[in-house]
């Protein structure tokens, strides 16, 4: 064995990478947000010895042996003032799996750990796992919901596929407790499910998304609310759609669950993603809506449109005009950071306060529906402003 001259070049370029400060983007504002310059991870964040053979003898060119596509939708959660990542790593065979990265900022230094996760592997008819969505429960669990992808052996369309709701358990991040699948009885797929930090009528409480089938999710119409009484043995028997999708508007075609809701004074908000149909396909953005302390299934604000969408070089990769987001960190002093990734090619983060998300939720107006209404609406706001700068 002989390590590869070429390693030590790469790794040099790496650390630079690693190390470069993140600055917000100056040329963005919008208030409610703020957007960074450059990406907290990427599949050149990838450890150089999960792609090459870094030995000489057996890989004389350095070559990638087993290269990374694409890292986006990841999990976010603090630990003990760390901030961690569990990203969706796609290696270039389009298989994903999962994998931490550390840092003790939140907007840049993020490492990945010297492994992967190792799920127990319990589901010999699993193909694919992606987009864990972190719930530090009251339970004392951190739990890791995602969505496990099964051929479809009853379909004779080779793509035919069927997503479920994957569920572990850790305490640490490193072992990882593989729970049975969620069932819901009402809906024969599911995507996008995020499991409510507290318990609800003494239950375990999910933000669903039933599907009809894999891609489409027809009948299934929007992000659903469902109680669960044992974990280990995860049903739901009753689910109810709480965030409807709605013709023309930015939910029409599909509407998620994104990152596990955010807990303030005024109720749960929740930061999830519309989709809509566009002649170049599918556009997917991100909204908020909140939800009430007192029954997070019971919506009570929601802004028109869309939070955020793809800007400029987000706008492209290996799924174009998409943004996604299943992890965000609340702090304890009211930091807000939102990950998301563009394009299902690179992982961002957006920085906010508890304050400034709420003021957006709650005063933002509802979409109007109908173009004369959207119109009045806007008439209200130049009116006032222009009154305000006639008098100042
Ligand atoms: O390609 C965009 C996103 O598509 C899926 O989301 P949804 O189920 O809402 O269509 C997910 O597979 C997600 O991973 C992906 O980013």
């Amino acid at each position: 064995m002989k390590l590869h001259p070429e390693y030590a070049r790469r790794l040099a370029g790496q650390q630079e990478l690693l190390n470069r400060p993140n600055r917000v983007e100056p040329l963005f504002y919008n208030g409610i947000y703020d957007r960074y310059q450059y990406p907290v991870l990427t599949r050149e964040h990838i450890p150089l010895f999960w792609r090459y053979d870094l030995d000489q003898e057996t890989n004389p060119y350095f070559q990638e042996r087993l290269g990374v596509n694409a890292v986006m939708n990841s999990g976010a959660i603090e630990l003990e003032g760390k901030f961690y990542l569990v990203a969706r790593v796609e290696g270039n065979d389009r298989k994903s799996f999962f994998a931490v990265a550390e840092s003790d900022s939140p907007v840049e230094g993020f490492r990945f750990w010297d492994y992967p996760v190792v799920l127990p592997d319990t589901c010999p008819e699993e193909t694919n796992v992606y987009d864990m969505r972190l719930t530090k429960h009251e339970d004392g669990y951190i739990y890791g919901v995602f969505c496990s992808e099964s051929k479809d052996a009853s379909s004779k369309d080779l793509s035919a596929a069927v997503a479920a709701a994957g569920i572990v358990r850790t305490k640490d991040l490193k072992t990882w407790e593989r729970l049975p699948n969620l069932k819901t009885l009402r809906s024969p797929q599911q995507r996008n499910v995020v499991l409510h930090p507290e318990f609800v009528e003494g239950k375990y409480a999910f933000y669903t998304r039933p599907m009809d089938d894999f891609i489409e999710t027809g009948s299934g119409g929007g992000i659903g609310f469902g109680l669960c009484e044992d974990i280990r043995h995860p049903l739901i028997d009753q689910e109810r759609i709480i965030s409807k999708r709605e013709y023309h508007t930015i939910t029409e075609v599909k509407n998620g669950a994104g990152a596990v809701p955010v807990k303030t004074p005024e109720g749960w908000i929740h930061i999830a993603h519309g989709v809509r149909g566009t002649a170049a396909g599918l556009r997917y953005v991100l909204y908020a809506f909140a939800t009430s302390l007192e029954d997070p299934a019971r919506v009570i604000a929601r802004p028109g449109g869309l939070l955020m969408g793809p800007l400029a070089g987000e706008r492209v990769g290996d799924v174009s005009n998409v943004v996604f987001t299943n992890g965000a960190i609340a702090r304890d002093n009211g930091e807000v950071y939102i990950y998301y990734a563009s394009s299902d090619t690179r992982m961002h983060v957006a920085s906010t306060t508890m304050e400034k998300l709420t003021d957006y939720v709650f005063h933002t107006p509802a979409d109007a529906l109908r173009s004369p209404d959207c119109v009045a609406q806007r008439c209200s706001l130049i009116k006032r402003n222009l009154q305000l700068l006639e008098n100042s």
